[in-house]
Parts: C-alpha cells; structure tokens; sequence
C-alpha cells in the first residue's frame, strides 16, 4: 500500500474509533415555550443550553467515552395535561434527565411520569413543596419551595409593609399554594387577614375582586401568581385608586411585570425570590454577562437554577461513571459543587440545601435588593 493510502486508512480507523467511544446523551428540557410565560420557559431552556456548551467545550467523559449532549426542549405550554404529554414524549426518546417544568401545577404531574420510566427530573423554578414531598427517589429541585417564600411574604408583609393584609390566587398548583403559607406567616406574625380572593391563571380583569379588596380597607395586597397577572393587576389597583402596597412572590418578580405595569408600578410594589440576588450568587456577575451574551436576552430569574440543575445531572453521571438513569439517579442527591446559585446540594427529599429568600423593591426602575 502506498504511505498516502496507509495514512488515509489510519486516519479513517481513528476517527470511526474516536466515533465509536463517544455517546449521545439527550438531556430534556420542558417548560411554556410559547404563551404568555414563554419568556420564563426560554429562560430555563437557554440556562440548559448554555450549561450543555460549556460542558461540551470542556470535554465530557464518563467511563471512558466522550459524552456529546443533545437537548430535547418541549413546549408544555403551562399546562398540566400537555405537562403530561411532553413528559411521557421525553421518557418515548430515551432523555437520560430532565431540567423542567416551570410551573408547579405542570412539574407535579410529569413527575409521576418520569418517576414511573425512572428518569432523573430537577425543577429549576416550581416552587410548590409539594413536588418532592411525593417520596419520588429522583425528582429535585434547585430553587427553594414555598413554605419558606410564603413565610417569608407572610412576615415581611405583615410586620414591614402593614397590619392588615389581602391575598389574591391564581388556583395554580404555585399559587394556591404559595398562598396558604402567606396565610399562615400573616397569622402567625399578628396580622389581619382582610380577605382571601382568587382568580384564575388566565383572568385578565380583576376590577371586580379589587374592588371588594378596597371595601376591606387593607393595608397590603399580596399577589400569588405570575407576571403576566402580576403586571395588570397593578394597573387597576391603581385605576381604582387603592392606596396600598403590593407585593408578590417569584412568578411576578421579573422584568416583565415591571414592563406590564407601567406607570403604575412604584415604591409601594415588593416581590420576593427564593434565592440570592443574581448579582449576589458565587457566580452571578460572570453568569448574566455571558448569558447576555450568548443569547441577546436579560436573565429573568431561572436560568442560573437551570444551569446548576444541568451541571447537577453531569456530576452524577460523573461520579456514577454511567449515563444510564438507573446507574446514575442515586449520585444526584450526593452531589455537593459550588455553582452559579451558591453551592449545590441536596436534602433527603429532593430540595436544594441553603435555600435563601430575598426580597425586592421597586427602584430606580428595577428591582432591588432590600434584604
Ligand atoms: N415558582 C413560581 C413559578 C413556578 C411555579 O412554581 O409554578
């Protein structure tokens, strides 16, 4: 054989070598990716996203074989029932993991499925306790869950922002609940609960409710429910002329309800998080400026959890040596690295250790930490 030949047959067996020691490993991502609270879905998809490159670019190897991840991202539309439907369409494509849902009421019933095909899931975002209190051996989250954000509202509400307080529900899974534990703060903190309203996650008038909320003469409306609401809400409080602050919990505390509010938006408003500030996370600053970056878009809140969440499945592959669910699922609640949030790791049930909730004044055009 002639050495051009030799060299091309050498080349060839490298690289279908090289092939044959790597595997694709399909991480899913579910969240809305249209709708009203696509800006929040796409927030987790491209924390996945940019979580995947950065691994890739470092070179990922477990037992032996190059990993190469691919991401399979679903619409669930903030719907519980399509929730279903995507997870079950993930568990049909062999995802190894899944960073998803967004919404609690979607998160909770998926988890059911990927518990039953015993795929690993972590929720960057649904805060309702109730999704890793179901004794589910791989289901986590990385943001903390809302008997610590409703205590937290519940108490500043009451003891900082005045006496008697009105709640305001969405019926979502993360509203509701959200606020059951805001009730239980305000009472447990010696304020008055003035009244329990709700709505729906799809409402867009809320005059009616507001106005039996002024009859009530509080001196504090809390918001338990998304951006999308959160926004035009403030509007009419302030149509009506209610003089009272509002405060609301993560699913309002973003960009958009700012940007939905308007002009009626201002020093009365509050919102909480559970977690540290972006600029206060371990790895924040660096975080948000590459974000921004890669994808010409502000971090709106759960992009860093997503991140941590991704890079929480690639430790346990790591240390599992093994890609496969079944081998690996045990090592997530072994983890323990720092990451963008803070350090990561979890508790018995599920939930990310060292949660923190902060919480957030409207100012200067922006929300800004107070505490
Ligand atoms: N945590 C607020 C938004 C997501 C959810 O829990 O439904």
């Amino acid at each position: 054989m002639k050495p051009t030949l030799i060299a091309l047959a050498v080349l060839a067996f490298g690289a279908s070598a090289a092939q044959a020691q790597e595997v694709v490993v399909k991480i899913g991502v579910a969240a809305p990716l249209t709708g009203t609270q696509a800006h929040l879905g796409k927030d987790i998809e491209n924390g996945v996203r940019l979580a995947v490159e950065d691994a890739q670019a470092k070179g990922v190897v477990v037992a032996g074989k190059k990993v190469k991840f691919e991401i399979q991202a679903e619409d669930d539309q903030a719907d519980p029932r399509t929730a279903t439907t995507v997870a079950q369409r993930l568990a049909d494509s062999n995802a190894k993991g899944v960073i998803g849902h967004l919404n609690s009421g979607a998160s909770i019933p998926a988890s059911r499925i990927y518990n039953e095909a015993g795929i690993p899931q972590i929720s960057p975002a649904s805060t309702n306790p109730k999704l890793t209190q179901q004794n589910f051996k791989a289901t986590f989250r990385t943001i903390a869950n809302d008997v610590q954000q409703g205590t937290a509202i519940g108490k500043y509400a009451s003891t900082k922002l005045g006496k008697r307080v009105a709640i305001v529900d969405d019926r979502t899974a993360y509203g509701q609940g959200l606020a059951d534990e805001v009730e239980k703060a305000v009472k447990a903190n010696g304020g008055q609960l003035s009244g329990r309203e709700f709505t729906s996650d799809k409402a867009t008038d809320f005059l009616a409710i507001l106005t039996r909320i002024k009859a009530q003469k509080p001196d504090v409306i809390v918001f338990s429910g998304m951006d999308t609401q959160a926004g035009p809400m403030l509007k009419q409080i302030k149509q009506l002329g209610l003089d009272v602050k509002f405060i609301t919990g993560d699913g309002g505390c973003t960009g958009e309800m700012i940007k939905l509010a308007g002009d009626a938006i201002g020093a009365n408003a509050y919102c909480t998080q559970p977690g540290l500030p972006l600029d206060k996370m371990p790895g924040g600053k660096t975080f948000n400026e590459r974000f921004k970056k890669r994808f010409n878009a502000d971090v709106q809140v759960y992009a860093p959890y997503a991140y941590d969440a991704t890079f929480a499945l690639l430790e346990a592959m790591k240390a599992a040596g093994s890609v496969e669910p079944a081998k690996y699922a045990p090592f997530i609640g072994k983890v323990n690295f720092p990451g963008v949030i803070g350090n990561v790791s979890f508790d018995a049930k599920g939930d990310i250790k060292e949660g923190a909730v902060s919480v957030y004044q409207f100012k200067g055009g922006k929300w800004d930490a107070i505490n």
